[in-house]
Order: C-alpha cells, then sequence, then structure tokens
C-alpha cells in the first residue's frame, strides 16, 4: 500500500504548529515525507512545500485526493478541523487532527459517526503532551504502582502573552490540553467540573487572565487545573499525581541551573514548540508506525469528542456559577 514501505503525507494548514509538523515528518521522522503541503495562502504553502520538497496546494479536497499523499496532518483552523478529518476518513485516508478535534463536541460527534460508518479508527488527535517523556515517566510510575492509588491531579498551564482570549477559548483550545491530560493519566472521566475565571479586560466579562477549574472523576478521585494567558515570564506546564503512598510530577524545564551572583536561576522555554519540541517528533514517529503497521495508537476520536464534553461542562460553569456534568454519548465498541 506504501510506496516503499513510505507514508506521504499531506499536511493542511502551513502555519505555525503545520510548519513544526511538516518539518519534523520531513527531516526526523523515519519512513515519512512530506508530498503535499496546503494553505489558503498560496505563498506560506509554497513556502513549507518547497523547504520539504513538496507539491503546494490551495485547495484541500484537491490535496486530499492527491494519490502522493496515503495520510493527512490538519493544522488548520480549529472550526475546519471536524470537516477536514471527516474528509480524510471518507477518502480512506487516516488523519492526525491537531486539537480540538472539533469546536463543540456535537462536531467531533459528526466525526465519530464518520469513523463509525469507516468501521474503525482513523483518526489520531494532537494531544502530544502523552509523548512527553516526563508526562510519560509519571504515567509509568502511576500504572507500575510506586504511589497507590491515584487521589488528585493537578495541572498547571502558564503560557506568555498571545492577544486577549475568551473564557470560551481558553477551555476548547488551550485547557482541552490538562483536560486529555487529566483524563489519559488518571485513566478516568471527570464526573464533575466548577470552573472560575478572572477577566483580562474589565470591559470584556468573558476575556480570559487566568482561569482555575476544579474536577472530580469516576472513582473518587479530584483534580484541579490552573491556567494562566500571560506569565509574564514565559510558557510553564507541569502535571502532578498524588496517590496513597506519595507525589509524582513532570519536571517544568530540563535547562541548566545556575548559580551565580548571590542568584539562582534557570531558563525558561518562551512557548510551546520549545517545551514539546521532543514531544511532538515522537508524536509523528508513533503515528507513523501506526499507519505502517495498520494498528491505530494514541489519543482517538473519542478522546477528542470526549475533551469537548469535559471543555463545555467547564464553560457552562462559567455561564452558571455552579459545579456542571459532562454529558456524552455512550462510548462506541471501536474505541
Ligand atoms: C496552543 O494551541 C497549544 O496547543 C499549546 O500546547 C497550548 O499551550 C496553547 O495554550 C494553545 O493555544
Amino acid at each position: 500500500m506504501f510506496k516503499n514501505d513510505v507514508v506521504g503525507v499531506g499536511v493542511i494548514g502551513a502555519g505555525e504548529i503545520g510548519a513544526v509538523h511538516s518539518e519534523n515528518l520531513a527531516r526526523r521522522t523515519r519512513r515519512a515525507r512530506v508530498t503535499a503541503v496546503m494553505d489558503v495562502d498560496g505563498e506560506r504553502a509554497e513556502a513549507v512545500a518547497s523547504a520539504c520538497g513538496a507539491r503546494a496546494y490551495t485547495d484541500a479536497a484537491a490535496l486530499i485526493a492527491d494519490p502522493a499523499v496515503d495520510a493527512l496532518l490538519v493544522a488548520t483552523p480549529d472550526a475546519t478541523h471536524a470537516d477536514l478529518t471527516i474528509a480524510a476518513i471518507e477518502a480512506g485516508k487516516p488523519a492526525l487532527c491537531e486539537k480540538p478535534l472539533a469546536t463543540t463536541a456535537a462536531d467531533a460527534q459528526r466525526v465519530l459517526r464518520a469513523e463509525l460508518a469507516a468501521g474503525r479508527r482513523m483518526t489520531q488527535v494532537g494531544f502530544m503532551r502523552i509523548y512527553d517523556r516526563s508526562h510519560v515517566e509519571v504515567r509509568r510510575l502511576l500504572r507500575r504502582g510506586d504511589i497507590g492509588r491515584a487521589l488528585r491531579f493537578r495541572g498547571m498551564h502558564i503560557n506568555p502573552y498571545r492577544g486577549v482570549t475568551t473564557i470560551d477559548r481558553v477551555m476548547v483550545n488551550s485547557l482541552i490540553h490538562d483536560i486529555h491530560s487529566a483524563r489519559w493519566i488518571m485513566d478516568a472521566e471527570v464526573e464533575s467540573v466548577f470552573a472560575r475565571w478572572v477577566p483580562a479586560q474589565p470591559d470584556e466579562p468573558r476575556s480570559a487572565r487566568f482561569a482555575s477549574v476544579l474536577m472530580t472523576f469516576e472513582g473518587g478521585a479530584i483534580g484541579s487545573m490552573d491556567w494562566s494567558g500571560n506569565s509574564n515570564y514565559g510558557y510553564e506546564v507541569t502535571m502532578e499525581i498524588t496517590g496513597e503512598t506519595g507525589t509524582a510530577g513532570t519536571v517544568s524545564h530540563t535547562s541548566p541551573i545556575l548559580r551565580q551572583g548571590s542568584r539562582i536561576s534557570q531558563a525558561v522555554t518562551p512557548n510551546w514548540p520549545e517545551r514539546f519540541a521532543d514531544a511532538y517528533i515522537d508524536e509523528a514517529q508513533i503515528w507513523i508506525d501506526s499507519i505502517l503497521s495498520g494498528q491505530p495508537t494514541g489519543p482517538s476520536a473519542w478522546d477528542g469528542y470526549m475533551s469537548l464534553v469535559v471543555a463545555e461542562a467547564c464553560i457552562r460553569s462559567t455561564q452558571t456559577g455552579q459545579p456542571e456534568m459532562p454529558q456524552s454519548i455512550k462510548r462506541p465498541a471501536i474505541y
């Protein structure tokens, strides 16, 4: 099926994350090559395509139909993710869809229906933190029983300033990572959420500077997620699990600790491409290997859907001021 046992990847969306994935797939991933790059901005498509030795497109349907494209990487604006992923499924081509899978749970459900019609999982969702080596190590300790039963999840997600955003977009686009991390590491669904936030602009009540979410999980564990949209120092993501006999947490930064002039200091990653550079590389390799083996792996469309179900419960909580419970459909057998 794959010429020379190499997967030809069509990248849809040549923006910041699309360029990261294109570079990784073209230069750092075994048995993959970028054969096509699409962007509505023809110059941007051409720039990324030429760097990969690929064909440039401005039309997604034409790229998806290209016989040199065996699989799709969807890296376009969030609102287009579901339609493009469905188009890939209907073309019989697996897709790695950047998070979020959609901007609503109902839209993500359309992707579930497309996979159910195809009779198999064909989509991996870009929750790349589960490939971050520090996150992988925490999960290994937890699964080995080193800290006993997981009782509490804590997620911290600190962003540098990238413009004013709303609390609704924070839940769907940014905290969606922490929601997936919580479900993944706790191996449990979220039972209830209580969300509060601090506006970034006093005259824009749903603008977001900080947000905090309290969570309960099926099985009785609890959790919290803290988000910032303007750190004034860089980018920091941590995940910490407290169990019956101890706590396991990720390492924020791996840069050297400098002791000098009566100060101790450590460089902080400026943003997500730097902090998760290795995770994106591992994510791409695992995705390509899963395509070649025919064994889907990683976050599924179901994970993409459930993360949005929880994100929408968080949004409801910001509207009602009360705890809210995620409401999902029954999990189909293929997931
Ligand atoms: C961005 O889209 C990402 O996926 C980053 O991982 C996250 O930290 C950031 O807040 C999002 O906007």
